[in-house]
Formats: structure tokens, sequence, C-alpha cells
């Protein structure tokens, strides 16, 4: 093949937000928009993790994955890379994705250094939904700030991009190696099995067969529901073909381009069938729900475990998991190095570090930040309050392998009881978490495509009202006079205990003298207007007060959060688009 040199123009907005760039198909559609923002990342990395390099392109499936893979093959091509790994029919999830980067090796003993993931995550898909691509690096994570950066200043000056314009397409749907001759010697793309890879992973984390045993226990019942995203691809393989689950406990696990016209994202609100079927949706009760249920994003990073009519909060899962990993899971049978949230997280897993004597870090939203800590081997668990929970073994999070750590602990528990009169179920685990360490009430508000200046105005007005805490202590009081006082007010700033580097105004911070905290945000994964976050958390430690409501227990607060921060005021909306 040729390499053609394709003039172009800097086009606008193409900064990579929390995880990526996120936009409407037809905008991704317009003449060399991909083409930019894909150039502008070849020339943002070091030449040799481009020129002679292995690199990997899949994800989630959604729509224009296709297109798009073919269009980054044959730029992959002109501008030196050697070969090109894709998943078959274009498909592997995120995890998956950082799975392939450390653990694959290639028939002539090659590393990939880097992969393109396309999805937009848990934002819908289809022809008038989002796109997305994000770059992940040598140690499978995701590009650190100083690269997205660097993206983003080329993207702003680009002029030309490479492209093998005469490539032929090569056939995503069947397993196999091509070859072509191109100016610099051969040129291969790869296409593999989409779950080989992550299943021989998992199967070394976890003990599969006590996690067979318990699904075969006639009392414990499961079901998965992979939203249609890519999760399905992987739900058959490992928890039909490995650990025996019925096909019927799988739904919505047939990937779909638009994923059945429905939003990707595991919670409450957005899992419909799932929440239906473990009992939750207080309109339709069900007679006898599943003992454990999960679902997972559009990408699978992302999870919600539920119990049989029973949420469990992101936060409090990933407590559990750090709070029982070394005795159920073997890959940490030698300990944990150290836990880590991102800061809205609940402080749940603060409270488990302490008590097992962990060193903890509290990092900025997004799974970048997790990635260094791992690589210098101070963290082994990891989560946040988004339905993100992970460890080491990869460096993204893992929505499957949450849901196999929640099924070693049940198993773990039950382990001689699976014959007996009752299983200790997911309720039960928690309950009992909340008893020895106290709980974290927690919720979020999510007021999605809001107007971007007003959500601006309305961030500026939580700031200023900052440098003055006696007076937010008044405004507060003539709120709500029985809620404790706030005493510190500030943006969360990290500085990286491993490289040093500080990131900024990552969030709007309300500390109160109780532990209570209010945390406001700005999304940046949304591809329209502003989404605003708003957590609240509030601890408990007595244990005759740990069993409320969770929207019951916060409500003062949840109105001091709205009144403070003049959320109808400033949004015009009444009622977040969605509370979890
Ligand atoms: C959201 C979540 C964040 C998560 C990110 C990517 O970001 O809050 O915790 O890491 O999505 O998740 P933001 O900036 O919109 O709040 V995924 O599964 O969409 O890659
Ligand atoms: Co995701």
């Amino acid at each position: 093949f040729k390499v053609s040199r394709v003039e172009t123009n800097p086009i606008e907005g193409q900064k990579p937000g929390t995880s990526g760039l996120r936009k409407k198909v037809k905008v991704f559609k317009q003449p060399h928009y991909l083409e930019n923002f894909v150039q502008a990342t070849f020339n943002a990395l070091s030449a040799d993790k481009v020129k002679g390099a292995t690199i990997v392109v899949s994800g989630d499936g959604r729509y224009y994955s296709k297109d798009a893979i073919q269009i980054i093959i044959k730029m992959a091509a002109a501008n030196g890379v050697r070969r090109v790994w894709v998943g078959q029919n274009g498909l592997l999830s995120t995890p998956a994705v950082s799975a392939v980067i450390r653990e694959r090796v290639g028939a002539d003993g090659s590393k990939a250094s880097g992969a393109f993931i396309l999805t937009a995550s848990h934002n819908p898909g289809g022809p008038h939904e989002d796109f997305g691509i994000k770059y992940n690096m040598e140690n499978g994570g995701p590009a650190p700030e100083g690269i997205t950066d660097k993206i983003y200043d080329n993207t702003k000056t680009i002029k030309e991009y490479f492209i093998g314009e005469d490539l032929p397409d090569v056939d995503i749907s069947i397993v196999g190696l091509t070859s072509f001759g191109g100016p610099e010697g051969h040129f291969d793309v790869d296409v593999f099995d989409a779950a080989d890879d992550y299943v021989k992973l998992m199967k070394s984390i976890f003990d599969f067969e006590s996690i067979k045993k318990l699904l075969a226990s006639p009392k414990f019942t499961f079901c998965y529901d992979a939203l249609h995203g890519v999760a399905g691809a992987y739900a058959n393989r490992i928890f039909v073909e490995e650990l025996g689950a019925q096909e019927s406990s799988l739904i919505n696990c047939t990937p779909k381009e638009d994923f059945g016209g429905g939003h990707p994202d595991p919670n409450l609100t957005y899992a419909k069938e799932l929440v239906i079927r473990m009992g939750l949706n207080k309109s339709k009760p069900q007679d006898n729900p599943p003992e454990f249920g999960a679902a997972a994003d559009g990408d699978a990073d992302r999870n919600m475990v539920l119990g049989k009519r029973f949420f469990v909060t992101p936060s409090d899962s990933v407590a559990i998991i750090a709070a029982n990993a070394v005795q159920a899971i073997p890959y940490f049978s030698d300990g944990l190095k150290g836990v880590a949230r991102s800061m809205p997280t609940s402080a749940a897993l603060d409270v488990v570090a302490k008590h097992l004597k962990l060193k903890f870090f509290e990092v900025p939203t997004g799974w970048k930040f997790f990635g260094n800590l791992m690589d210098a081997g101070m963290c082994s668990v990891c989560g946040e309050e988004s339905f993100g929970t992970g460890s080491d073994h990869i460096r993204e999070k893992d929505g499957i392998w949450a849901v196999l750590a929640w099924l070693s602990i049940l198993a773990f528990k039950n382990k001689g009881n699976l014959g007996g009169e009752k299983l200790v179920t997911v309720e039960d685990i928690v309950r009992q978490h909340w008893a020895t360490f106290g709980r974290h009430y927690y919720t979020r508000y999510d007021y999605e495509n809001v107007d971007a200046g007003a959500a601006k105005e309305l961030m500026a007005h939580l700031i200023k009202l900052q440098s003055d805490i006696s007076g937010v202590n008044k405004i507060i009081k003539g709120i709500h006079s029985d809620v404790s006082d706030v005493v510190q007010a500030d943006e969360f700033e990290y500085k990286d205990p491993v490289d040093g580097s500080i990131s900024k105004h990552q969030g709007i911070r309300y500390l109160f003298a109780d532990g209570s905290r209010l945390v406001f945000r700005l999304s940046g994964t949304g591809s329209e207007g502003a989404t605003i976050r708003l957590y609240i958390e509030q601890y408990e430690k007595e244990s005759s007060k740990i069993g409320r409501e969770s929207q019951d227990a916060l409500a003062p607060l949840v109105e001091v959060a709205l009144k403070l921060s003049k959320m109808t005021e400033f949004t015009g909306r009444s009622a977040p688009t969605v509370i979890t």
C-alpha cells in the first residue's frame, strides 16, 4: 500500500474528557474529525510506541465502530505501526483491552504498546447518539493527563494526517491474520477471539471451582444484564460456559450497535429489566427474585450489584470487596498493597483501610489516577461511586471482575453451607459490614443536559460561598438546624504521590464536623450541555441507626445541598434526571 498525506485543519472541541473524546455520531462523521484525533494521538506518543509497534483497536461495538476501526487500521499502517490487533467483530470490553495490552503475546512474541478503545461507555449508541474514542497506554490504563493534554494541543494545530487509502477493508468478523506489504515492510492485521485472554486472566484470579459450586446450589439464583453492551460476549463464556449458570440467567446479553435503544448505564434507573426481576421496582413486585443480580455498562467496565430486593451502593461494594478480598479471592491471598477511591466516593473504604491498616489514597474522578498507584505497587483494590470497581490485575475498572469478586465472597461466606437451611445473602453481607464498620448513607443526584452557562454559574456561586464558612453555616442553620457544621470547604486538588503531578479543580467540597460531605462536580463524559453531579454522604456509627432508608436518612442534607447551591434557580430543574 501507499502512504497518502491528507491536508486538514484543526477542528474545535476535541478535548478528551474524564475518559476520552465523546461526541454525537454525526459530529464524528464530519470529514477529518476522527482522522484528526487519531493523528493527534499518534503525534502525542513517543515514536517507539508507533513505528514498528503493535496496537489494539476495538470497542463496545456501538454504531460507527466498524467504520472507525477500518479508518484507524489504515492510519496505523500509514504511520508506521507494524501490526494492529482487533477483537473479533471489533468487540473488546474496556477491561479486556487492558488485559490484552498487558497479557497477550503474539505468535512472534509481539506485545501491544497501546490501544484505541472505541466507546462512549454508559452513553447511548446509534446514529443519533454517542460515539467515543480513547487511548490506553502500555500499562493497559487510560492515557494520563500529560498525554491527553498533548493530544488536545495537537488537535489545535494539526495540518495533515497519514492514511493508507488504497488498503482494502479487513474482514474483522473472521479470526485470522491479514498481511500487507507497505513502504516500510509488512503490516499485519490480526483478528482474535474477544474473550480468550480475558477469560484466562479471570481464571488466574478467582477460584472458579468454588463459584461453580455456589451457582450449582439450588438455593442460589443468579441474573446478569449486559444492557446489550459488550459484556454479553464475556458473560456467556464466563457465567454459562465456565461456571455453569443457566442461559436463562443472562438478559440483554447480545451486543447491539444501539444497545437495543436503551441507555447502557447500570443503575436503578436505566437497568429497568434487572431492577424489576430483582424485586426492586415497587410497582412490579416479584414473588421470588434471584439471590444475586448484576448489570454492566456499554463497555463492561461498570457494574451494579444487587441482592434479592436489595441495592448495594458502589461505595459500599468496593469497601466490602476490600474487607473480604484476602480470604475470598486467591489473587489477594498475600494481602492488599493498599486501597484507593475517587474523591466523591463515600468513605466506607477509608474505614476498612484504617481497620486493616492499609495504605489509602483519595484520587480525582476517573480511572487514570489509579494507574500510577498500581504501577508503583501501592494499591490493589479501588473503586468509584459511579459503579466502577477494580484491582491491579489490569488498569481499568472491571465490571465482570466485580461480579466474580462478589460471587467469590458469597461462595466463601457459604462454604459448607450450600446444602444448609439458609444461604448467607448479599443483604446479610452488607448489613454485617455496616454493623462492623458503620454505614455511609450515600446518594448521587445527576442533572443531565443542563445549560452549560447555568451550570458554570452554579459552580461559581458555590466557590464564592466557600470564602465565608460562618456565612455558609448560618445559611445551613436556617434550612435545617440539626445538620452538623461545615468545617472545611474547598475545591479538591490532587498531588499524585508517584509522579508529583497536580490536578486542580476536581470538585467542590463541603465537609461537615460529623463526617458528612456535599460534593459538586461537572461531568467530563457528557456529549451535550452540562451534567451537574451532586454527591451527598452521611456517616452513621450507631448500630441502632444503620437500618434506615437511605433517602430518608439523607433528606435534611439533600435539602441543604439544593438550597445552598440554588439548584432550581440556576438550572430551572425541580428534580434531578437520575438519582443513584
Ligand atoms: C463518569 C464517572 C466517573 C467515571 C467516568 C468514566 O465521569 O463519574 O467516576 O470514571 O464516568 O466511566 P464524569 O466526569 O461524567 O462524572 V465510563 O464507564 O463512562 O468510562
Ligand atoms: Co464504561
